[in-house]
């Protein structure tokens, strides 16, 4: 099931506030409003996929660029020293926004295995 009215959706249609640092036509990315690090930004695409499990094989080319939008973002934020890219899907993983989202959290040095 895909919920098309999330949070994120609204950003996407500035129905409410984002500090958005990158925009084009099949991605945004904003800074996360809980940062979990220094650097704490997400990236979305356009189109509202609830989730990874929901992404279909059409959805490559998007998924691709989502990663390649994460690389650009992490760079003109200044991250020359590392950063983590993490999606969080479904309970088990704590996803919270049901419109897929990358985590790009940079600006300290990370654990692993995560929590
Ligand atoms: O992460 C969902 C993330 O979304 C979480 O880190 C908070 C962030 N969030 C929630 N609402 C907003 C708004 N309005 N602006 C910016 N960031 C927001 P998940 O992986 O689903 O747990």
């Amino acid at each position: 099931m895909t919920n098309q009215d999330t949070i994120f959706s609204k950003i996407i249609r500035r129905e409410i506030p984002a500090n958005i640092v990158y925009e084009d036509e099949l991605a945004l990315a904003f800074t996360d409003v809980n940062p979990q690090a220094p650097v704490h930004i997400l990236v979305i695409p356009k189109k509202p996929i609830a989730k990874l499990t929901e992404a279909e094989t059409e959805d490559a080319a998007l998924l691709g660029h989502l990663l390649l939008t994460a690389k650009r973002v992490a760079t003109e934020a200044g991250l020359t020293n590392g950063y983590r890219v993490v999606i969080n899907t479904d309970a088990d993983a704590g996803q919270t926004v049901f419109h897929l989202h990358l985590h790009i959290l940079g600006g300290r040095p990370m654990a692993w295995p995560p929590g």
